[in-house]
């Protein structure tokens, strides 16, 4: 059955990112006097990112911090400076979506989910198909 909080097959916001240049900085605003509850800091390789998940609720803010320059948020805040990277909506068939997706002719990033933060099954949807938001679906780990 689904909730309010999820759509009919199981869609709902998963997090928000926010790409930041140092992550212990970004978390004196976000932690120490907006009161977020830190929850994990994690290395991403595969992305290139460390990242810091902080508690809102049924979602979470995300904090992207890049390994190096030459990875997808060095490259975004060099071009744009810190600020909203993506958007996440977890999933519960990511496989079945990204079909469906591809039948249709949407732009992706990724044809094939990979493994991101949590050990989450993952895939990134272009912003050019979205309105100009890069977009990421997240099917949770079982
Ligand atoms: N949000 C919105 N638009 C974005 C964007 C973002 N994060 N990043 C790039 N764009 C836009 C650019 O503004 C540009 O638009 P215009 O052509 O109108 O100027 C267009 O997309 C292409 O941008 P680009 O800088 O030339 O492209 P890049 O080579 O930097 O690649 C992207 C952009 C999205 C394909 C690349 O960043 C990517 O593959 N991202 C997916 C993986 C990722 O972001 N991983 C990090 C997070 C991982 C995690 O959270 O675990």
């Amino acid at each position: 059955m689904h909730t309010q909080n999820e759509t009919k097959d199981g869609k709902r916001l998963d997090h928000i990112a926010i790409a930041v240049e140092n992550l212990e900085e970004s978390l004196v605003f976000y932690k120490e006097n907006l009161g977020l509850t830190l929850l994990d800091i994690e290395v991403v390789e595969e992305q290139g990112v460390r990242v810091a998940k902080l508690c809102t609720g049924n979602t979470h803010i995300e904090l992207l911090e890049p390994l190096s320059p030459e990875t997808p948020v060095g490259k975004f805040l060099a071009k744009n400076g810190p600020g909203l990277h993506h958007i996440c909506l977890g999933v519960k068939d990511i496989k079945a979506d990204l079909d469906l997706l591809k039948q249709r002719n949407t732009r992706l990033i990724n044809d094939e989910p990979r493994i991101g933060a949590g050990g989450a099954q993952i895939a990134f949807v272009h912003p050019k198909a979205t309105g100009g938001v890069l977009l990421e679906l997240s099917q949770p780990q079982e």
